[in-house]
């Protein structure tokens, strides 16, 4: 029999593709999707899809318990500019059902586990460009203060209880499957969207601001790839730099000229400025790379012509 895997907040922009990855790869019977939202039809019609509550342990035990489930996705959480505006409940969201899973993986309920974690756990004092594994991190967010305190107890649950837990911090992730919502890099999702319906954009973050991005494809395979890693490679419990390219504002309108050439931007940066102004523009994710073998495929121009075609 296959190991049956839980995927929590599968409704959500990675949660979505992720689900449809894994069950291309293994009997999507074996791969339940869940979400506190209602899912749509692709999740629904290709396998098993419970509505859940992360922040409810017992659901969640009585999930993983009634399906034997060994392996948790943990994608249920509040971004970047949504958190800004509910803190309290970013932060319950985002830790309690961290401490759900992680408590399951205590007695070995679950075996195995990821976490997502992202670049806002880096703030003004890390290194603006090519940011180290380990560096400077003063995250000045809601979502940052949550990632990292999440990476830390993620590490600890590591070291003091054996679960096998795993995680990557996430640059922006372009996609065109599902929305994003709540985050400061989805101006770049919004900019291919309004690019491929010829329509202006009007931005909310400022010309030259550059941040770290992923074409999802890319992301996807990175952590089914670090799930399916030898445990003894990874030496790193809190969670992995992943980088593919990076780009401002500008940038992305230029490349996207190339292929709509009438195609207009203007800019009105609102409280998503100040967010975006203490992350990094570029990270060094060469340990990732040392230790289980990452590379990503996708760049810049070849991320904008898919966004494009398919969006279209
Ligand atoms: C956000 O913008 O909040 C996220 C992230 C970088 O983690 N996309």
């Amino acid at each position: 029999m296959q190991q049956k895997t839980l995927i929590l907040g599968a409704s959500g922009q990675i949660g979505t593709e992720l689900t449809m990855a894994l069950r291309e790869r293994q009997d999507p019977e074996s791969i339940i999707a869940s979400d506190i939202r209602e899912g749509d039809s692709a999740l629904k019609d290709t396998g098993p899809f419970e509505i859940v509550d992360a922040l409810d342990p017992e659901v969640v035990a009585d999930i993983v318990h009634s399906h034997q489930v060994e392996v948790v996705y943990l994608m249920a959480a509040m971004l970047s500019a949504t958190a800004e505006k509910y803190p309290e409940k970013a932060w319950n969201l985002n830790m309690n059902s961290l401490f759900h899973v992680l408590e399951l993986g205590k007695d070995q309920t679950i075996k195995k586990i990821f976490w997502p974690s992202s670049i806002s756990v880096f703030g003004p004092g890390t290194p603006k460009e090519n940011v180290p594994q380990e560096t400077i991190m003063d995250p000045t967010t809601v979502y940052g203060i949550s990632k990292l305190a999440g990476e830390r107890w993620c590490a600890y649950y590591h070291k003091n209880h054996g679960v096998d837990v795993r995680s990557l911090r996430y640059p922006g992730l372009l996609s065109w499957k599902t929305a994003p919502g709540g985050g400061t890099t989805d101006y770049a999702i919004e900019m291919y969207l309004h690019a491929a319906r010829n329509t202006p954009y009007i931005c909310f973050l400022g010309p030259e601001t550059r941040l770290p991005m992923m074409y999802m494809e890319d992301a996807i395979r990175a952590t089914l790839e670090l799930m399916d890693a030898n445990p003894d490679k990874l030496k790193n419990r809190s969670a992995y730099n992943l980088a593919a390219f990076s780009f401002t504002p500008e940038e992305l309108s230029e490349n996207i000229r190339r292929i709509r050439p009438d195609f207009q931007v203007a800019y009105q940066p609102d409280f998503r400025q100040h967010i975006a102004d203490s992350w990094p523009g570029s990270i060094d994710d060469q340990v990732a790379r040392k230790h289980w073998g990452w590379q990503n495929e996708y760049d810049l121009d070849r991320t904008t012509k898919e966004m494009l075609n398919k969006l279209s």
